[in-house]
């Protein structure tokens, strides 16, 4: 029963999913691009850093930088996990990508362990809500210790401790294995690292775009270019295209679309319905006793 109901779920979150995310506060999704895609892009990262290769690179506003990007933004294999955990409510309030070139061990390497959100951590109290999901694409090969990986303490979103120093390594943390192409979805308030030795012949190259509710503003500048005017409407909803002056079906003019969102601000309700396996197997069932 329960592979059934993982592969009537196409894209959204399964219950296992949901509860390795939950517990883990993050959820590994392998392939969610392919290699060749993974390829393209770490091409794109190596372009825009061609100036500085030599050291360690990010990058924000992604989107303005190469529209090669923007073919993430609506991915069947993340978008639906995404909506199924904060709703259609979203857009992307911050993006960059980085490149790890290895570098030579430092006695006191520093993780900078942290939790992402900024004053977002310092202003909500413990237990602070869940209100993004930051998701990594990891472009290169990670399957071996010491490559770059982004290191995870499981579980911490759940607590309320401080982040180690930034060059301890504390018990329980441990580094996340990629392959190229896929993507880590991580609960904004897991403690991770910032950045991870690279001791491998492989330079690391990831992107990263965070995934919030549209009443929170951008995390780093966020450019839209022209060519964005011809997205798709939930593109548009993604980059924050959207964004009527809604009037509370005729009741009440002058709110923002953004705290009152009509189903132009929101095509992403519109969409193919996110809702669980189970459902569509009612309807399913319903639709052959009607037939
Ligand atoms: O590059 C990484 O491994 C993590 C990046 C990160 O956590 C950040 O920039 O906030």
């Amino acid at each position: 029963m329960a592979t059934e109901m993982k592969t009537l779920q196409p894209g959204g979150l399964s219950a296992e999913e949901k509860a390795d995310f939950q517990t883990e506060g993050f959820l590994h999704i392998r392939g969610a691009i392919s290699s060749d895609k993974a390829a393209h892009l770490s091409r794109m990262i190596d372009t825009h850093t061609a100036d500085e290769p030599d050291s360690i690179q990010n990058r924000t506003d992604v989107f303005s930088i190469d529209p090669a990007f923007l073919n993430l933004v609506d991915l069947p294999q993340i978008l639906p996990k995404v909506r199924d955990i904060l709703g259609d409510n979203i857009w992307i309030n911050h993006t960059h990508f980085n490149r790890n070139p290895a570098l030579p061990p430092e006695e006191d390497w520093s993780y900078f362990w942290h939790r992402d959100g900024g004053a977002v951590v310092d202003d909500l109290p413990f237990p602070a809500p869940l209100v993004f999901i930051k998701v990594g694409f990891y472009l290169t090969d990670l399957s071996e210790a010491d490559s770059g990986q982004t290191h995870v303490i499981p579980g911490s979103h759940r607590r309320p401790e401080a982040p180690p120093a930034p060059h301890e390594f504390p018990a329980g943390a441990v580094p996340i294995k990629t392959q190229p192409g896929d993507a880590i979805l991580y609960d904004y308030r897991v403690i991770h690292s910032l950045q991870s030795p690279n001791s491998s012949p492989t330079i690391r190259r990831a992107v990263f775009l965070q995934y919030a509710y549209r009443w929170i503003q951008p995390l780093s500048s966020f450019s839209i270019l022209p060519y964005m005017e011809n997205c798709s409407p939930i593109r548009r909803q993604l980059l924050g295209l959207t964004r009527t002056e809604s009037n509370l079906a005729g009741r009440a003019k002058g709110r923002s679309g953004l705290f009152y969102p009509t189903k132009e601000d929101v095509p992403l309700r519109g969409a193919s319905p996110k809702k669980t396996g189970l459902k569509k197997l009612i309807w399913q069932a319903m639709q052959t006793l009607r037939s």
